[in-house]
């Protein structure tokens, strides 16, 4: 059982090798740690201070620099041709501590779970504000529905992944960070989730994903409209079309009603022609919109033959 740690760096100099001595030196139930540092074309040492560590297998450097989601999916592409049965993620700033990896991967060792998020105790961490934690856990609550199961910390970088879960693995709706999207998209492969409490080291530094808090709102707010369009977009267009559709309905019904009732059965003009125009209308441009959906619907399973393509000739190379 080889574990493959990963780390994606930006101009981590100073923190890197705290982090990397507190990663754990043996783990029962693990043959092999084998810890990979990727460089996302830091303007600092971080290379060199990570080839220089004893700890260190792989240094992998992206040629410039390209945030964290490409980084994290360089990381993954390495951990996999280092042939890793598990790989497990973590932060450069020594944000989750190193002893914590033995419970992450404990479910994925039992075969209870393919994909395990380590999840911060948000009440026990002094350093985020009031507002950061109401949001972080509306955020999570808000992935927990559309995964379809409990992902207390949606956030947490601390992750683990079986390699099976890995190969599925891809970050296309964002470039600075990867952590919603792994969850939906593993969550559409029905791949096992599990979470296990951690606590957090103080911080070392301030966050540099983060942002302020309304920063960071509306960038959730916004990658998780983009995920749910990306990975559910028939939801999307039937939900848009019922928008149009029901107006019309009701508008279209209105015009007939009278139309029935009085031009019909006792030969009085009706009138509401507005009605029936704009109702008939709405019917056209939901119609429409369905239609779209039903392409866009295509396009998406189309993609979702692409995936298994790769994963396909990413076996082949094992
Ligand atoms: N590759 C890459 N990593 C980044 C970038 N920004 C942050 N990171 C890394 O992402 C991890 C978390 O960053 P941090 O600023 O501590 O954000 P936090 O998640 O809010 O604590 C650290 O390992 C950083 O080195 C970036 O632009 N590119
Ligand atoms: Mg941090």
């Amino acid at each position: 059982m080889k574990l493959v740690v990963q780390i994606p760096c930006y101009n981590e100099e100073e923190f890197l090798p705290s982090a990397l001595n507190d990663l754990p030196e043996r783990i029962e139930g693990v043959d092999e740690i084998a810890v990979i540092v990727i460089d996302d074309g830091s303007a600092d040492r971080t290379a060199e201070v990570a080839k220089a560590h004893r700890r260190v297998a792989k240094v992998v450097r992206l040629p410039y620099h390209q945030g964290l989601a490409a980084a994290f999916r360089a990381g993954v592409e390495a951990a996999l041709a280092l042939k890793a049965d598990i790989i497990v993620n973590t932060d450069a700033d020594n944000q989750y501590p190193g002893r914590f990896i033995p419970s992450l991967i404990k479910p994925i060792l039992e075969n209870r779970a393919d994909f395990v998020v380590g999840a911060r105790q948000m009440d026990e961490i002094k350093h985020f504000s009031y507002w950061k934690k109401v949001f972080q856990k509306a955020g999570s609550g808000v992935i927990s529905f559309i995964c379809g199961s409990e992902i207390p910390d949606a956030t947490s970088g601390f992750r683990a992944f079986s390699r099976g879960a890995a190969l599925w693995i891809d970050v296309i709706a964002s470039n600075y960070t990867y952590t919603l999207e792994t969850l939906v998209r593993l969550s559409s492969h029905k791949v096992r989730m599990a979470h296990v409490p951690i606590s957090v080291n103080p911080p070392t530094r301030s966050s540099r994903l983060m942002g302020t808090t309304v920063e960071y709102v509306l960038r959730s707010t916004r990658d998780i409209l983009t995920l749910i369009y990306i990975y559910s977009p028939l939801r999307v267009f039937i939900w848009l079309a019922v928008l149009f559709g029901i107006p019309g309905l009701v508008l279209t019904g209105r015009f007939l009603y009278y139309y029935v009732t009085l031009t019909v059965l006792r030969n009085i003009p009706t009138g509401f022609e507005q009605s029936l125009t704009v109702g008939v209308g709405l019917l056209i441009i939901s119609f429409f919109t369905l239609l779209m959906g039903i392409t866009s619907n295509l396009i998406h399973t189309n993609r979702k033959l692409l995936e298994r393509l790769v994963i396909l000739h990413s076996k082949d190379r094992e």
